[in-house]
C-alpha cells in the first residue's frame, strides 16, 4: 500500500517535472524559430534594398526603400502620415520614432520629413562613416529595430 502510494507520488512528481521541462523546451523552440524567421525576413529585405548587389546599402538605395515604405503607410494617399497610419502595428518604439520624424511637430509626417528622418537614421547607423550600411551595421541590435520603420 505504502509502496503504491510512493510510486504514485513519485510518478506524479515526475509528470509535473516532465511537464515543466516540455514547456521550457517548447519555449526555447519557439524563440529559436522566431529568431530564424526574423533573420529570414531581415535578410530578404537587405537583399531587396541592395539594388546594385554590391553587398551594402547606399543612401540612395535606402531612400528608395523609404519612399516605397512611405506610400505603404500612407493609406489615404494624402502625402502625409497620421500617427494611426504609422503606428498601425502599435510597436513600443514607433511612437518615439514618429515624434523623431515629425520635425515641425504638427502631429503629421510628410514625405520630406519621412525621407529626412530616414537620411539622418542612415548617417547615425553608418558607424564607420563610409557612406554605406554594411550587413553588420544594418543588423546591429541598435540599428535594426529603428531602421525597419523605413523599409
Ligand atoms: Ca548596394
Ligand atoms: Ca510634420
Ligand atoms: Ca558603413
Amino acid at each position: 500500500m505504502v509502496n503504491i502510494l510512493r510510486m504514485r507520488l513519485f510518478g506524479d512528481k515526475r509528470d509535473i517535472k516532465w511537464g515543466s521541462y516540455m514547456k521550457k523546451v517548447l519555449i526555447i523552440y519557439m524563440l529559436f524559430f522566431t529568431c530564424i524567421i526574423t533573420v529570414c525576413i531581415a535578410g530578404s529585405k537587405f537583399e531587396q534594398m541592395d539594388t546594385n548587389k554590391d553587398g551594402k546599402i547606399d543612401k540612395k538605395e535606402f531612400q528608395g526603400a523609404a519612399s516605397t515604405r512611405f506610400k505603404q503607410y500612407d493609406k489615404d494617399n494624402n502625402g502625409s502620415l497620421g500617427k494611426e497610419e504609422f503606428n498601425a502595428k502599435k510597436d513600443t518604439n514607433s511612437d518615439k520614432e514618429f515624434e523623431y520624424m515629425d520635425a515641425n511637430k504638427d502631429g503629421k509626417v510628410n514625405t520630406k520629413e519621412f525621407l529626412d528622418a530616414a537620411s539622418k537614421r542612415f548617417d547615425l547607423y553608418d558607424i564607420n562613416h563610409d557612406g554605406y550600411l554594411s550587413r553588420e551595421e544594418f543588423y546591429s541590435q541598435h540599428a535594426y529595430p529603428i531602421l525597419r520603420f523605413y523599409f
